[in-house]
């Protein structure tokens, strides 16, 4: 399916979408035969037909929360999902049928009606498939997916498989997150016409004088050959018509005259300003065929060794790493948690977050779209280790995906193509070197990045990229307890990682756990007072850096507490959070959001 554009399913004059989330049949399988249901082709009949133990799991949502099952929260290996679905009768001329999943972690084989219709391996970016030929009109269609979650060194991330005294399989991996799996993300059949926009790429070319060049590029398929032209427009926040253009014949342009920028939260009064791109397939009599709008913000970015420019203006990054968790759904798309999510981020002051450590829902990148929050987005490279030519091919191919995706989204200003791997291996650099430059034949228009975790004199790596990110924790992993040497080192290393690789910085991990209402006096380590300590003693050194110039941003790990696998120094998982799981706020969140306005209000 890669052949295709990934364009989000909409709704228009000739497109029309059905939502397959809901609640859906669900088996936990066997990794080998017996009772794997590929050996017994699960996917040819009901699973209700079948002799095992069907259970109702909800779709979007991680399936290792919902039961009280043990075994299925640490299951490794395949499960099995069906549900039965109606087509409207109008949908038997209107053209194709389509079907598309927001994510299935980690990879998906899909059958509709007995047929299977498509393959996907990695987690968190969506895939699709023309399903027109298999569906049945004014009949009940099934659709059965087979799910299996398990890591190895050559997935995008990695694991490894054991196989307990007991027979049962155990899955590790070396990042801390738990490793959820499932459908977790919205699921739709929609329509097109056998004539239709397939993708549609926006980039701004130039913001200068009052004026701003888009540079666009329209791909449709016209398989019957009608005579068909392509237009596109371009509409301001009013529904005003702002200029027009021909496409369809490879790059062209667009000039815009006294463009509303896109700027980021508390940058501007009016943050992330959006336009609507539209793009309309007519035929000879001036007919729409096809008609597809993106919302677009127009805004550039350059940087330097020196600085880092949003429209001209100089950004400083400050934010958070995040996770997509929480209590039940685990990684499953939950829209009043975004919602609650974007507004504790505008509460805090924060006017950027990364990815960590995979890319995010896409409804989650319409927020930070709309509402000016940037976005360093990051594949899900996340501890690459053990470089083989298997891994560099799975790895690319996320980061075609991610970008086939994300490209036209204004809140996305970096791309982070690993984060924390092995870079002490001789191996790493040419593996990143390949790495880089495979982003840089997909986009030039934002820097790139990979978030180290070496010494900077153990790593080449980060000469490959434009800027160095390094995550540290002072006062935790290294030298806990002792919060008087947190602002010198910070300073000694972020100046040390600009001199040995000219380019700017940014500290994208530092903080500590801490266990919510957990008081100590004088402060002491997992103490709510701990964490603002550490906390102050790192903006001092931030203050300190900002002098310098290259050093760009600052972000606390973690937004939230989340979910880890079971460890003996995770205590109910990571308490990094400013914020509980439950998104409610520890003194840490008042004292960050002191600084952050504050941070804002100096720019
Ligand atoms: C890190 C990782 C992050 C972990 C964090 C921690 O360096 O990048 O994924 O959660 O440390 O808290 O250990």
């Amino acid at each position: 399916c890669t052949e295709y554009g990934i364009l989000y399913p909409q709704d228009s004059e000739t497109r029309q979408r059905v939502s397959l989330d809901g609640i859906w049949n669900f088996v936990q399988a066997n990794t080998t035969k017996p009772l794997d249901g590929y050996s017994e082709h699960w996917y040819t009949k009901s699973l209700k037909d079948l002799n095992v133990n069907v259970q109702l799991m909800p779709v979007p949502a991680s399936y290792n929360d919902i039961t009280t099952d043990w075994t299925l929260r640490d299951h490794v290996g395949i499960v099995w999902y069906e549900r039965y679905f109606h087509v409207p009768k109008t949908w038997s001329d209107v053209g194709r049928i389509w079907l598309r999943f927001g994510s299935v972690s980690y990879a998906a084989q899909v059958w509709i009606n007995g047929v299977e219709v498509v393959s996907h391996q990695i987690g968190h970016l969506p895939f699709l498939v023309e399903i027109s030929n298999y569906i049945y009109f004014g009949k009940e269609n099934r659709i059965t997916v087979s799910c299996d979650n398990t890591l190895l060194e050559d997935t995008i991330p990695q694991g490894k498989v054991h196989v307990l005294n007991s027979g049962r399989l155990a899955q590790t991996y070396t990042f801390d997150f738990f490793n959820y799996a499932g459908i977790d993300r919205s699921v739709f059949i929609y329509t097109t016409p056998f004539v239709y926009i397939d993708d549609i790429s926006v980039t701004v070319e130039s913001v200068e004088d009052s004026k701003a060049v888009l540079g666009y590029d329209v791909v449709y398929f016209n398989d019957d050959l009608r005579n068909i032209t392509c237009q596109v427009d371009l509409i301001d926040k009013q529904g005003i018509h702002v200029c027009s253009g021909d496409c369809g014949k490879g790059k062209a342009q667009l000039t815009i005259d006294n463009p509303n920028l896109w700027w980021p939260y508390l940058m501007d009064k009016n943050p992330g300003y959006l336009y609507t791109f539209e793009v309309k397939l007519l035929d000879q009599n001036e007919e729409v065929v096809d008609i597809y709008r993106l919302p677009v913000g127009i805004r550039i970015l350059s940087w330097t060794d020196k600085s880092f420019m949003i429209n001209g203006k100089q950004l400083y990054l400050h934010g958070f790493g995040r996770h997509e968790d929480s209590d039940i759904r685990g990684k499953g798309l939950d829209l009043p948690l975004i919602i609650r999510d974007h507004n504790l981020i505008r509460w805090v002051g924060a006017n950027t977050y990364r990815t960590s450590h995979y890319p995010y829902a896409e409804e989650i990148m319409d927020l930070a779209d709309s509402l000016g929050i940037m976005i360093i987005d990051e594949c899900p490279g996340v501890n690459i280790e053990g470089y083989s030519d298997n891994l560099l091919i799975n790895h690319k191919k996320s980061l075609t995906e991610l970008i086939k995706r994300d490209k036209n989204r204004p809140s996305v200003i970096m791309w982070s193509a690993a984060n924390e791997p092995r870079t002490q291996y001789p191996a790493a650099k040419s593996y990143f070197e390949e790495v880089i430059k495979h982003i840089k034949t997909l986009d030039t228009s934002r820097p790139t990045t990979i978030v180290e975790a070496q010494r900077y004199t153990a790593t080449d790596a980060s000469f490959f990229v434009d800027i160095v990110s390094f995550n540290r924790y002072n006062g935790w992993y290294s030298n806990a307890g002792n919060l008087d040497e947190i602002a010198s080192s910070v300073i000694e290393e972020a100046t040390n990682w600009h001199n040995r690789f000219q380019k700017l910085v940014i500290h994208q991990e530092y903080g500590g756990d801490t266990l919510e209402g957990l008081h100590f006096l004088p402060t002491f380590i997992w103490s709510e007072e701990y964490q603002v300590q550490l906390m102050s003693q790192h903006f001092k050194a931030y203050d300190q850096l900002r002098k310098e110039g290259f050093f760009i941003g600052e972000f606390i790990w973690n937004f939230a507490d989340f979910k880890t696998a079971q460890d003996y120094t995770r205590v109910g998982g990571n308490k990094k959070g400013i914020f509980t799981r439950n998104r409610q706020p520890k003194a840490s969140a008042h004292f960050l959001r002191k600084r952050y306005w504050a941070l804002a209000e100096r720019l």
